[in-house]
């Protein structure tokens, strides 16, 4: 199977290019937020839980995310009809990051490549803030929107240094039109598939 990762900053574009993608390839996609964002619309005790650290613009806790991640990644592949994974959002701090090696490899898979999508930090509040007016997405407020960059700079970049020493990161230009960004990932993903 191929498991993608794609890697950003918030508002990197990693939720857009991950539709395309796997329309694509014909990849399961694992969006962490998008599966956060329905537990708290269900109204269930974890929705409730993420969202308490969801609208502070903080992380939820790793052993958490861990169990979630490895069940939802049992689910969407199961029925052995896909062709891969795209992991979106996830992993977002060295633990994360070990767990999801671990998990994958207990399953006799592994990581093909890490796409990180790189866009300057103005460029990434304007697309937020714009995307808040649209969706009304609780965390797309100037203040939450720092405290995400923050969170993102000091426990997600890290992980940058460690797929690079793995030989499995591959940085790409976030700035262009949703066209454009996806031609250079797919560049990407036809070298590694
Ligand atoms: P996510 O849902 O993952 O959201 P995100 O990082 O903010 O957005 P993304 O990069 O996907 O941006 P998008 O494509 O939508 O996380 C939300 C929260 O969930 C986190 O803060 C955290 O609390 C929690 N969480 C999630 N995963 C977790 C984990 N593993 N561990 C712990 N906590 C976790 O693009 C943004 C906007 O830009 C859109 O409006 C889009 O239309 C626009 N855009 C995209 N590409 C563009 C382009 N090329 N040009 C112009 N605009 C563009």
């Amino acid at each position: 199977m191929l498991n993608i990762v794609i890697f950003g900053a918030p508002g990197s574009g990693k939720g857009t290019q991950s539709e395309f993608l796997i329309e694509k390839y014909e990849l399961a996609h694992i969006s962490t937020g998008d599966v956060l964002r329905a537990e708290r619309d269900s109204g269930s005790e974890l929705g409730k839980l993420a969202e308490s650290y969801m609208s502070k613009g903080q992380l939820i806790p790793d052993e958490l995310m861990v169990d979630i991640l490895a069940s939802v990644y049992d689910q969407k592949t199961q029925k052995g009809e896909t062709k891969g994974v795209i992991f979106d959002g996830f992993p977002r701090t060295i633990p994360q990051g070990e767990a999801l090696a671990e998990m994958l490899e207990e399953r006799g898979q592994k990581i093909a490549a890490v796409v990180s999508l790189d866009v300057k930090e103005e460029e990434l509040i304007t697309r937020l803030i714009n995307r808040g007016k649209e969706s009304g997405r609780s965390d797309d407020n100037y203040e939450t929107i720092k405290a995400r960059l923050d969170v993102y700079y000091n426990q997600t970049s890290p992980l940058k240094e460690k797929y690079e020493k793995e030989g499995k990161l591959y940085q790409i230009e976030g700035l262009g039109t949703k066209d454009q960004i996806f031609a250079r990932i797919s560049e990407v993903i036809d070298k590694v598939k």
